[in-house]
């Protein structure tokens, strides 16, 4: 049969395997401690700037109490290292790796909500991609908390279970549980998963980074490329690159100048052309046959 590969992932190891486990039971789980509070202080003094240069956002959305802002790589260093938490990483390719072949960064986002912030509306991420839902893994979503999320201070609220069963069905505020967490801790949750950030009723503001990661053949949510053109992807390391969507994805998707986008940052050459084929196994196969005998297997 003729089949695009898909990402095959390592093992996972065993706090991967129990996380993703837990997320197949509940839709989310809550990773402890598994960054740096060293390197979230860092992160959180970085985007003190860009929080207060933001203005507040407009939209019944994302709400008026709100500041975001994408771009996170380049507003501090530092977020290169949660948004490849090898944890994480892991979770999303053993998650997303079934239906595709490869996983991306489908955004970043500094996230601060303000004291009188209302709750948000309960949403699930995947509604973004118009495609069949129940039977696809689309995405992984993260929030990295900087400050403590408390139910006061409005910590991400997720409806237990919500992924599975009937989408259109009611889901009862009985399995809403909200996110409490301390810095160095994350919430990870699927895009079939209902969820949203919780009302503010604090005199504190609520700051975090969310980072969401993507099947690779995604159109994805923060346009990567025009936040991170040649000239700053060349500057990541060649995963970071790649997560990021420098990369062609056999057959031949996403690529410029026909050529894997990955020779723009290599050879720093706008310029280079020459078609470079980058197909799947059984493409290669049925390409030689052809090319040879001047039909298909199957005519
Ligand atoms: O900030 C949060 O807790 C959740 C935010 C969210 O889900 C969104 O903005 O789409």
């Amino acid at each position: 049969m003729l089949a695009f590969p898909k990402l095959q992932p390592e093992a996972p190891s065993a706090d991967v395997a129990a996380a993703c486990a837990e997320m197949a039971r509940e839709g989310y789980v809550i990773l402890r401690g598994v960054a740096d509070r060293a390197v979230i202080e860092a992160l959180d003094a970085d985007f003190a700037a860009p929080f207060a240069e933001t203005p507040f956002s407009q939209g019944a959305f994302f709400g008026s109490h709100t500041k975001r802002f994408g771009r996170a790589l380049i507003r501090s260093q530092h977020s290169a290292t949660l948004i490849q938490n090898p944890t994480v990483l892991g979770i999303a390719e053993q998650i997303l790796g079934p239906h595709g072949n490869g996983i991306q960064l489908n955004l970043t986002q500094g996230i601060a909500v303000h004291p009188g912030a209302p709750a948000q509306l309960p949403h699930r991420d995947e509604d973004m991609w118009p495609g069949p839902k129940g039977q696809i893994e689309y995405m992984v979503n993260v929030i990295w908390p900087f400050t403590r999320f408390t139910t006061q201070t409005g910590a991400t609220r997720i409806w237990r279970g919500s992924h599975l069963g009937d989408r259109e069905a009611w889901v009862p505020n009985e399995r809403c549980i909200s996110a409490e967490m301390e810095p160095g801790d994350c919430v990870v949750w699927l895009g079939a998963t209902l969820h949203g950030q919780g009302e503010n009723s604090s005199d504190e503001i609520r700051r975090g980074m969310a980072v969401a990661y993507s099947q690779a053949w995604l159109k994805q949510y923060e346009n990567q490329y025009l936040a991170y053109p040649p000239e700053i992807a060349r500057t990541f390391s060649k995963e970071l690159a790649e997560l990021v969507g420098y990369r062609q994805l056999p057959p031949n998707l996403n690529n410029f100048e026909a050529r894997s986008p990955m020779t723009l940052l290599e050879d720093g050459d706008a310029n280079a052309t020459g078609a470079v084929d980058a197909l799947v196994e059984f493409q290669e196969v049925a390409s030689r046959y052809y090319a040879e005998h001047g039909h298909t297997r199957t005519r």
